[in-house]
């Protein structure tokens, strides 16, 4: 018997809303949904001055259950004054908790310490708090302090830290981007120059053919699919590349539109399924057939590309046999693909962590970037890369240099406006900080915001990696699993305000380059907590005192944004937004020309060697993905609708693949993966390839190995190995 799914968006996505909005009032969520402030959940971002739920290109109204659950989440009650004095709040207690449970405990609302041998968690001053965390940093020392954020905070808060950290001569300063988007930053640098989106939002509306590629928007990014409707409605195309059938991707109802609503808007023109990691493969397969069909732009190779005849020759001479195994896709579809490409008169290609969280992620942005350049279809209108950014700060948090090793420009203005010496190491990546904890070489992590440990792959390592760590300093919003597993000898929490309830006003960037200022707002709950620019000046003002940087003054959001005017390139407007309210795309990022940011200015096509995705026959290739209610770590509803799958413990497998394991449809199995095992697993058998798998993360994280890409250094997050014992 079929699982029953759903098409995406539609009426249990507006049920969603009306059930939020009774639980926490609806006229407030109204209110704060529509507040100056930047949507909080993915980089499509919405929101900002022009008032909540609007876009970059001014439409109201942009409608999404994700920014309504996060919105709604916030708004949840505080902890109550003794919780962690409570009977059953003992850390052994409080690490029984699921993610679910432990995000509707509710809003943190004091600094917490959980001291050395401590069997809980226990309320302290935030005096103590800052001394602690001041006093330990500083003896901690630049080499032995690691510093890392995630993806929510504002610009000015992130360059705070990223600053101390310089100040106090670390690099070893790190984002969520490592286990992300990484790759598609470092195949843009090598292709392009650039570390970003080549398209702004409205290039959605001049292109004619989208191409979405390991990616769900319909869960993880609801209003691309407003875009993706919009280009079918007035005759576009949509090439959807992914091992699974998501319903949500072949119709959606888009909640703003009345039609669509109704009947639905299909989406996808071409669905194609590779098996995990076989993009490159057909990359590589989708170029060769371009070259066949008369598909590809010598001109423009010609006058705007480097090393176009080595890739070219290198696509001819795969044979298809070679390229259909390896991507697990035939020919035919290739072609037919390829017929697209030439048939359009300006293509869009867009991708996710389908591509990145792979060995070979690099290789697979490069294999899209070639395909992209080879046909002409970057550097102009409508046509170009667009990655689907994560947190909806994230691009934000690394342009403003939380990154280990600075561009040189930033590096030294830093120097100037710091008169100080940025030092010479590496700095750790995210992983390489993980194994520094773990051999003892880091005594003090600063973790603004995110759940480093729940994001991790191989948890029993990642639990002991951190627990080597003396003080590890966590500034979040709600509690977390990471909060009672991810502990160092001595853990802080100290709770801070959504971008929403801050006092000054903040600011975010999107995917598309996009400034926003967030106008900030009142607290949703009562209690003593902080803005985290607010706490990331007093700590610092504690290990380094007033010289040579005035911490004091730079809890003004204004003056912080007066230097990361002056030390980010094209950052420059950002010192008047205040007066002018002007919203800004940051200059150099969008490329309408086909004038590139390398040392030629030209293109660079890099040759993909097909990668080795042989395992064990007895074996799946594991994807660990996001449910309809998740937002990354956080749960929100134990159920994923649109795929039909009841709950969290489920793995999704092929038809064929249940035959060949001898197993039924709702039967309970043990997954077996390289670092654990998970038992009481049901199967689920839907529209997957086969050969491949799909569970939930965070819970299926204990499975997985850090299998790394040596470049991006993200772990193999979509290809992990995994047996089904019955
Ligand atoms: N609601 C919600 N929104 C979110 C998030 C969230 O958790 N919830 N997280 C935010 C963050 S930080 C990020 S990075 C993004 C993540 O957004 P996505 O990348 O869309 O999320 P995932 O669920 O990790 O994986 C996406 C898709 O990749 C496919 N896939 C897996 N392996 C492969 C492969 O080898 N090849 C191909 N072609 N496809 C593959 C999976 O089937 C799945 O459909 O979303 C952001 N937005
Ligand atoms: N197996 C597997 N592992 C993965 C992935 C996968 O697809 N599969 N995806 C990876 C990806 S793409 C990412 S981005 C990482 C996610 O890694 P992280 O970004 O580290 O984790 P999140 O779950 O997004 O963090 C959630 C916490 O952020 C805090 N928070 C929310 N808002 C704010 C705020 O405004 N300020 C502060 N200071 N804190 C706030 C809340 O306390 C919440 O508990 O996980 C990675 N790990
Ligand atoms: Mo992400």
């Amino acid at each position: 018997m079929a699982r029953k799914t759903k098409p995406g968006g539609g009426w249990q996505a507006v049920a969603y809303t009306l059930n939020k909005a009774m639980e926490v009032g609806p006229i407030r969520l109204w209110r704060r949904m529509r507040s100056k402030n930047a949507c909080k959940t993915c980089a499509l971002g919405m929101g900002g001055l022009k008032g909540g739920m609007v876009n970059e290109a001014g439409h109201f109204p942009e409608v999404c259950k994700k920014s309504l659950q996060a919105q709604s989440a916030d708004m949840y009650e505080a902890l109550p004054a003794d919780y962690f004095a409570e009977p059953g709040k003992t850390l052994a207690k409080l690490k029984e908790l699921t993610p679910k449970q432990a995000e509707d405990q509710g809003r943190l609302s004091y600094p917490v310490i959980l001291r050395e041998g401590a069997e809980r968690f226990e309320r302290i001053s935030w005096d103590e708090a800052l001394d602690i965390a001041g006093k330990r940093l500083k003896k901690a020392g630049p080499e032995k302090t690691a510093y890392y954020a995630s993806g929510r905070s504002s610009n000015e808060a992130a360059f705070l830290l990223q600053s101390l950290a310089r100040v106090q001569g670390s690099n070893n300063v790190m984002n969520c981007s490592f286990y992300c988007h990484q790759a598609s930053g470092v195949g843009l640098g090598m292709a392009f120059g650039t570390g970003t989106a080549t398209v702004e939002l409205e290039d959605i509306n001049r292109c004619d053919l989208v191409f979405v590629i390991g990616a769900n928007p319909a869960s993880n990014h609801p209003r691309l699919m407003t875009q993706l409707a919009n280009l079918k409605e007035r005759g576009g195309e949509v090439i959807i590349v992914n091992p699974l059938y998501e319903t949500g991707l072949d119709t959606f109802h888009v909640p703003s539109k009345v039609k669509s609503m109704l009947f639905g808007t299909k989406i996808s023109s071409l669905y194609i399924q590779p098996g995990a990691g076989g993009d490159t493969a057909l990359f590589v397969g989708f170029l060769k057939a371009c070259i066949e069909n008369g598909g590809i732009d010598k001109s423009f190779m010609e006058a705007h590309a480097e090393d176009y005849e080595a890739v070219l020759n290198f696509a001819s001479d795969k044979s298809w046999e070679e390229l259909e195994e390896n991507s697990g896709v035939d020919r035919a579809t290739m072609e037919k693909a390829a017929s697209m490409v030439k048939a359009s008169k300006g293509v869009i290609f867009s991708w996710a962590m389908g591509i990145t969280h792979h060995k070979h992620g690099v290789e697979n942005v490069l294999a899209i970037a070639n395909l992209a350049i080879a046909t002409g279809n970057v550097g102009r209108p409508g046509a170009g890369m667009m990655p689907i950014r994560g947190h909806s700060n994230v691009q934000g948090v690394g342009s403003i240099g939380f990154t280990p090793a600075l561009k040189a420009g930033i590096k030294k203005s830093l120097e100037k406006l710091y008169d100080i010496k940025v030092p010479e190491g590496e700095g750790y990546d995210t992983h390489a900080m993980m194994e520094a904890g773990r051999k003892g070489k880091l005594d003090f992590l600063f973790c603004l915001g995110g759940n480093l440990w729940g994001s991790n792959p191989d948890l029993t390592w990642a639990t002991e990696c951190l627990a080597n760590i003396d003080t590890i300093v966590y500034l979040n919003t709600k509690l977390n699993p990471g909060h009672f597993h991810g502990v160092g000898k001595t853990t802080l929490i100290l709770p801070v305000l959504a971008r929403d309830e801050e006092p000054q006003a903040t600011t975010q960037e999107s995917m598309f380059n996009f400034v926003r200022m967030s106008e900030g707002g009142t607290a949703n709950v009562g209690g003593l907590i902080r803005a985290e620019s607010d706490i990331i000046c007093d700590i610092a003002h504690r290990v380094l005192g007033p010289k040579p940087v005035d911490w004091k003054r730079l809890k003004s959001h204004k003056e912080v944004r007066a230097l990361i005017a002056r030390a980010i390139p094209g950052w420059s407007e950002i010192a008047t937004i205040d007066e002018t309210g002007k919203e800004f795309t940051i200059t150099g990022r969008v490329f309408h020309n086909p004038t590139f940011k390398t040392a030629s200015g030209k293109a660079i096509m890099h040759v993909t060697e097909l990668p080795d995705l042989e395992i064990d026959k007895n074996m799946l290739k594991l994807m660990t993905i996001r449910s309809e209610g998740q937002f990354n770590t956080v749960v929100y509803e134990e159920h994923d609708i649109y795929r039909g799958i009841p709950h969290r413990f489920c793995i999704l497998i092929a038809k064929e693949d249940a035959e060949r394991f001898s197993v039924k449809d709702g039967q309970r199995v043990t997954v077996r993966g390289e670092a654990g095992v998970m038992d009481n697993i049901e199967i689920v058998v839907g529209k997957i390839k086969e050969g491949t798998a799909a569970m939930f993360y965070p819970e299926s994280n204990v499975l997985i190995k850090p299998n790394i890409d040596s470049r991006s250094r993200t772990p193999a997050f979509k290809f992990a190995p995994v047996t089904i014992e019955s």
